[in-house]
């Protein structure tokens, strides 16, 4: 290749030139060549960009002259982030919110995802776990030199000091899992009796024929799932079987997922028909009034072309009346289904939110750990502690606990 490995190569200098084929000189693409020089690179290696014309034939014939010069071959998966990380780039929770930015569908995933490689979230675990070193170090000062005159300011209120920590832990854990739903989507199962318009309403809110709609009673089976983007936030709709007592086996499955996505959802529309109004079927009574819809329910009136004026008359604040098939009132729907989705996420902005199972996990044993500490002393105490430090490690990458004790104690000037 014309400038690749060249001694002569400019550093940070973006160069215009023909690649060629190593073995045959032919020409392959013209393209940009970038150089950044360990390690001012983003793994903190000595890293080379190909800025190409990106068809899949040019990647191809590149891939496969690069793979032929000694040394060299195709990155794992992730593996240009996990080398940043091992050159100490960034942590662990930057590392998971590239993953995140990739996979970001959304204005609220976007910003998330951006919240969390800018640092806050690690940044956040980090300072709970200077804090808890400080408190390491002056438990362990106790122990080592019992003797010693150990700064006052320090002995104050350590007990109190690890139930303050414990609390905003604690605070931070209970956050209704906003972020790691905003990662998922906010999921609004659409649950009703046969016929009543539940898959011609998800085609209209998806703006398409995502699911088949026919007038016998019974006709969709399997759980349907659209993928919104409702006000920046990521929304999964699930069109669901009807609601009646089963006529076949297959029915009888399709009723339970229905049941079971109504259980799991963050948001149940219950639909029912307008033209009937009042009356309500009894199974999909059942889930929004008993305890099978555990999030917030909107009741959607559909097929409200086809009810008398005064049966839709004087709805209260959480029903709707629409009509599928005209598109009336699915404005008022969408708005409604927005705000579910915005109340749940709220918050999301202000503070750096808890994204994975992972770090919920170690922030658990975190907690637990501190809530054995604050009732012990001594050395007890301390393993607590460190076991505390340790569980904040994990999210952010490894921590070095007596290398930060080994700073903290050099603050101390004791036993010299
Ligand atoms: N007039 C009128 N008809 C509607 C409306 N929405 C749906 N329909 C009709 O009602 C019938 C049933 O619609 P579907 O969307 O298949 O009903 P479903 O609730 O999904 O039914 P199952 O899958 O069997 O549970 C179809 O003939 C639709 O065209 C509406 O707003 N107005
Ligand atoms: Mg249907």
């Amino acid at each position: 290749m014309e400038t690749f490995g060249g001694s002569a190569a400019p550093i940070r200098t973006a160069n215009y030139c023909w690649l060629r084929d190593p073995k045959s000189g032919e020409q392959i693409d013209q393209c940009l060549t970038l150089f950044f020089a360990a390690p001012d690179s983003a793994t903190g290696e000595d890293v080379a960009e190909l800025h190409l014309h990106g068809g899949s034939g040019v990647i191809a014939a590149v891939i496969g002259s690069l793979a032929r010069l000694d040394g060299l071959r195709l990155a794992e998966p992730g593996e240009f982030t996990r080398r940043a990380f091992e050159h100490g780039k960034f942590d662990l929770t930057q590392a998971e919110a590239v993953a995140d930015l990739i996979d970001a569908e959304t204005k609220a995933q976007r910003r998330q995802a951006v919240r969390q490689l800018d640092g806050k979230l690690g940044n956040l675990y980090r300072m709970w776990i200077d804090r808890l070193v400080v408190l390491l170090a002056h438990a362990e000062a106790t122990l080592d030199f019992p003797d010693e005159e150990l700064p006052e300011d320090l002995d104050a209120n350590f007990h109190f000091d690890i139930n303050a920590i414990s609390t905003e832990i604690a605070q931070h854990l209970d956050d209704g899992s906003r972020g790691e739903r905003l990662r998922d989507g906010f999921y609004v199962a659409i649950v009703g009796a046969p016929n009543v318009g539940k898959s011609t309403l998800l085609n209209c809110l998806a703006g398409r024929e995502a699911a088949i709609v026919s007038e016998t009673a019974g006709t969709t089976r399997d759980v349907i799932e659209v993928h919104l983007d409702l006000g920046g936030y990521p929304v999964t709709f699930a069109d669901t079987a009807g609601l009646r007592v089963a006529e076949s086996e297959v029915e009888e499955e399709g009723v339970r997922r229905a049941r079971d996505r109504a259980a799991k959802a963050d948001l149940t529309l219950a639909v029912f028909d307008a033209s009937l109004w009042p009356k309500r079927d009894p199974e999909t009574l059942g889930i929004v009034e008993k305890s099978g819809a555990p999030g917030a329910v909107i009741t959607v009136l559909n097929k409200v072309d086809l009810a008398a004026p005064k049966q839709t008359a004087a709805l209260d604040s959480g029903t709707v009346a629409v009509s599928a098939v005209q598109g009336t009132g699915i404005d008022d729907l969408l708005a409604g289904i927005t705000g579910a989705a915005e109340e749940s996420f709220s918050g999301a902005a202000a503070t750096p939110a808890l994204t994975r199972t992972r770090h919920r996990s170690a922030l658990e044993d975190c907690v637990e750990a501190l809530n054995r500490a604050a009732s012990v002393e001594g050395e007890v105490l301390a393993e607590d502690l460190r076991l505390a430090v340790r569980s904040l490690g994990r999210i952010t990458g490894a921590v070095d606990v007596e290398d930060l004790l080994d700073r903290i104690f050099a603050e101390f000037c004791i036993g010299k």
